[in-house]
């Protein structure tokens, strides 16, 4: 066997007991059984397919590390940790077959799944487990990306430029896929002629970075249409100077606080619709180029709305 699962180990942070009962941090909201989930899949095959550069598989553990030790709003829901599933080789296939078991199983059991990635190979795995949990439903995609990740699979076999061309062949017609901070530079003219082909909606970061509110309308669009959302967040969205971490580094990105904007539009359109988003991941956070752990500490940040009550 190439892909394990191992075991959560404890999470650890501050302890500022002379603050008081309410000086709690993440890692107290750690329970069995608990309303929301964390998965890490820690695998960098696709990164290596796709030729970047390798780390994104230690990106569960320094995810979870800034996670455990962040301060926790009073809205934070309790959730439980369900380990990592560890791709070692080449077996990216096998990977993301175990992550889809995973991710299907702790569905039933869990209001949320946060999924730690792992390179963007991730989400074909995360997205498999979402179909098997809910294979009736309509579900709209929303990828916070420099990329569009929609590259055929040519002879490396799938990698972590392909999980949406992939996601896209299990059910073309129903493909309901949004990317929002795509960088012109970063994806060739074949892939934007094939995004339209597919009807795949782009906001670029150009935009985003000029008006943060230019996405609503086609967010609520989406959730409105859909019976659940996907969200699946590259780090490598975000600037290299506020997230040097990850596979491939973007000049202009878009800003931290820009995205953490858009992440809330995301979750009060769901709350205004009513539509349930039951999985969410965050990819590419690539530790070994990361300073000062800046990077896994913005997917930590991120996180943190998706794993709180909407108030
Ligand atoms: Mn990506």
């Amino acid at each position: 066997m190439t892909v394990y699962h191992t075991a959560p180990q404890p999470l650890s942070g501050r302890s500022d007991v002379e603050d008081g009962p309410s000086a709690k941090r993440v890692y107290h909201y750690v329970q069995n059984n608990a309303p929301n989930a964390i998965l890490g899949f820690a695998c960098d095959v696709g990164v290596n397919r796709n030729k970047g550069r390798l780390g994104a598989k230690q990106g569960p553990t320094a995810i979870r590390r800034a996670l455990a030790n962040l301060a926790a709003p009073r809205t934070l829901i309790p959730f439980t940790d369900l380990g990592d599933i560890e791709v070692e080789g080449d077996d990216l296939e096998l990977g993301q077959d175990t992550l889809a078991q995973h991710v299907s199983q702790a569905l039933l059991q869990h209001n949320r799944l946060i999924v730690l990635g792992g390179g963007h190979e991730t989400a074909y795995g995360s997205f498999l487990g979402l179909r098997l949990a809910y294979p009736e439903k309509r579900i709209g995609i929303i990828n916070l990306d420099a990329h569009l990740d929609l590259r055929n699979i040519g002879e490396n076999g799938p990698s972590s430029g392909t999980p949406f061309n992939q996601i896209r062949k299990l059910d073309p017609k129903g493909f309901d896929y949004l990317c929002l901070g795509a960088a012109k530079e970063s994806n060739s003219e074949a892939l934007f002629a094939r995004a339209k082909d597919w009807g795949v909606n782009i906001v670029f970061d150009t935009d985003l970075l000029a008006d943060p509110y230019c996405a609503k309308a086609i967010i609520d669009a989406l959730i409105s249409r859909s019976d659940i959302v996907y969200l699946t967040v590259d780090i490598d969205l975000l600037p290299h100077y506020q997230a040097p971490g990850v596979s491939a580094p973007a000049i202009r990105g878009v800003a931290f606080t820009t995205v953490e904007f858009i992440i809330s539009q995301i979750l009060s359109a769901c709350k205004a619709f009513g539509k349930p988003l039951p999985l969410a991941d965050f990819v590419e956070v690539s530790p070994p180029h990361d300073k000062d752990d800046l990077t896994a500490k913005c997917a930590a940040i991120l996180a943190l709305p998706l794993m709180s009550s909407n108030e």
